[in-house]
């Protein structure tokens, strides 16, 4: 009777999702961190429309090949699916989150940045940024462009079509609505980093003000 075993039970359900660890919480909640099983919506502004006539992606700055991508184009690039933990500096943590999206290695392959570029604008609609040191995206093998959630296109809320996702920083660095990536020399503060919000955000030692 393996069913009634409680160990057999946990071995099972280990193999069934092998990311999942034994204790599937445990180590997981950054300091001053709670969780939720509810996805809150936060930004500044309104959501925008999508309009797949017009928008477009493009990658500039400190690379050897810039880029310009339709939507079509861009739903053509490989694609990672990834279950990360979020950590939002309002203090609400989700665990076990899964996206779809272009991985970052696509971007450093096909855009190939100069030695001297060391951060990364993200530029979203509406003239939303949020910068991030490329070390930060280089060390972080979830790190998407990400277009789904759930398995299904994002919700408009979330960043419909296209969102940044770096899932080891505070959120606010997954900027949604991204339209671009442009890489810099020098660090250059983005939207909410122009209101005292930290260049790198931490979760785990709670880089929130600079
Ligand atoms: N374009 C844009 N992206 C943004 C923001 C914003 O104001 N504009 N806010 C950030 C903040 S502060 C957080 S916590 C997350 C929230 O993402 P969610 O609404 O999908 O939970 O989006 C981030 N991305
Ligand atoms: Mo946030």
């Amino acid at each position: 009777m393996p069913n009634d075993n409680p160990l057999d039970k946990v071995l099972r359900l280990k193999r069934a999702n092998p990311q999942r660890p034994f204790d599937s919480h445990a180590g997981r909640l950054p300091p001053g961190q709670y969780l939720t099983d509810k996805f809150p919506v936060l930004h500044y502004g309104s959501v925008p429309r999508f309009d797949p006539k017009t928008w477009d992606f493009k990658i500039w700055g400190l690379v050897d090949n810039p880029i310009r991508l339709t939507w079509d184009e861009f739903l053509k690039l490989p694609t990672k699916r990834e279950v990360v933990d979020i950590h939002c500096v309002t203090r609400w943590s989700k665990l076990d989150t899964a996206w779809e999206g272009v991985p970052w290695s696509w971007v450093m392959e096909t855009a190939r940045p100069k030695p001297e570029a060391h951060y990364i604008m993200a530029h979203c609609e509406f003239d939303f940024t949020a910068d991030v040191p490329l070390d930060e995206l280089l060390n972080d093998e979830n790190v998407l462009l990400a277009y789904k959630y759930g398995d299904k296109p994002l919700e408009p809320d979330h960043g419909y079509p296209l969102r940044l996702l770096v899932p080891h920083l505070y959120f606010w660095k997954s900027a949604k609505w991204l339209r671009g990536i442009e890489f810099m020399e020098k660090d250059r503060p983005g939207f909410w980093e122009g209101y005292g919000y930290h260049s790198r955000g931490d979760p785990w030692t709670e880089e929130r003000f600079s």
